[in-house]
């Protein structure tokens, strides 16, 4: 049984869910070669639009898969060159929901951090325990977590290697959304089939705004959303947006 299945949901929508329920998802190198192939390959497949990606009830993913690590020496971890996998998620420029039920913990909350919506169920653990092991996280734990919810909160995760629930990563801006844990994956494939739905020149352009802009200095930032504000008015679904609207009727995206 692979280690990544992948389910196509209609509409441009496609699942990828974490499969090695025994270990609780831990990321192996299998499993991180199938996420980062699966996201190159759906980058330029224009019959996908929108990507949610889920692992079992009990787990998103506990984090890096220890055997993996417990014995390398320095040069066998860099050989490893665990960045090359993480780089295929982290540039892919459409849409990512992370469904997260269970522990996502070290490289498993580093994954859902990669998302670009997080939805939660009620019973979702998130934390960094990499402390707990003597290392610390390598997959942007200490960077994306900090930008998303402040050094402070990011530190008492980072050097306690507590877990907090979703109620509490929600109020911390971690989470995007929480439901009840059954209601996890409708919720993020229900959203994920109304993203698809829209301009995947607008969505696009939304995505990398956000992501280029939040390192930026406010002045540059608000430049690159006037220019690639300005570029969607180059596009048929900006006319067709438009002239739906003032139609009164439901408008029809191409996608050109
Ligand atoms: N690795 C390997 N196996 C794991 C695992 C993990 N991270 N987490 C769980 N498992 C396995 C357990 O060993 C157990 O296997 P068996 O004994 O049944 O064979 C099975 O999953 C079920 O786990 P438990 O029996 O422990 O289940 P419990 O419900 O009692 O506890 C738990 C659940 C999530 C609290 C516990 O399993 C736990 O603490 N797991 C470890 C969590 C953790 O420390 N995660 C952080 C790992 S370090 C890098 C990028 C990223 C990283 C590294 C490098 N580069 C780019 C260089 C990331 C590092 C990490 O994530």
């Amino acid at each position: 049984m692979s280690v990544l299945l992948q389910e196509d949901h209609g509409n441009g929508v496609r699942l990828l869910r974490l499969n090695r329920p025994d270990a609780l998802n831990a990321l192996n190198l299998p499993m991180r070669q199938a996420l980062a192939e699966a996201f190159a390959a759906l980058a330029t497949d224009t019959s996908v639009r929108c990507v949610v990606l889920t692992g079992s009830a009990k787990a998103f993913a506990a984090g890096a898969d220890v055997k993996l690590m417990a014995q390398a020496s320095p040069m066998e971890m860099q050989r490893l060159n665990l960045h090359r996998y993480w780089r295929a998620i982290a540039e892919f420029p459409k849409p990512i929901i992370a469904a997260v039920n269970g522990f996502a913990l070290g490289g498993g909350c580093e994954l859902a951090m990669h998302a670009d919506v997080i939805i939660a169920g009620e019973g979702a653990k998130f934390g960094q325990p990499e402390v707990k092991l003597g290392i610390m996280p390598g997959a942007g734990g200490t960077q994306r977590l900090l930008r998303l919810v402040g050094s402070k909160r990011a530190l008492r995760l980072l050097l306690t290697g507590e877990m907090i629930g979703a109620q509490e990563a929600y109020l911390w801006g971690l989470v995007s959304q929480v439901v009840p844990d059954e209601e996890v994956l409708p919720t993020a494939l229900g959203m994920a089939e109304r993203i698809a739905r829209f301009s995947t020149n607008a969505v696009a352009h939304i995505k990398e705004t956000v992501l280029l802009g939040q390192d930026m200095p406010l002045d540059a930032a608000l430049t690159l959303e006037r220019r690639a504000f300005n570029m969607l008015f180059d596009t048929h679904d900006q006319r067709e947006g438009m002239a739906a609207f003032l139609e009164n009727r439901k408008p029809s995206f191409t996608g050109e």
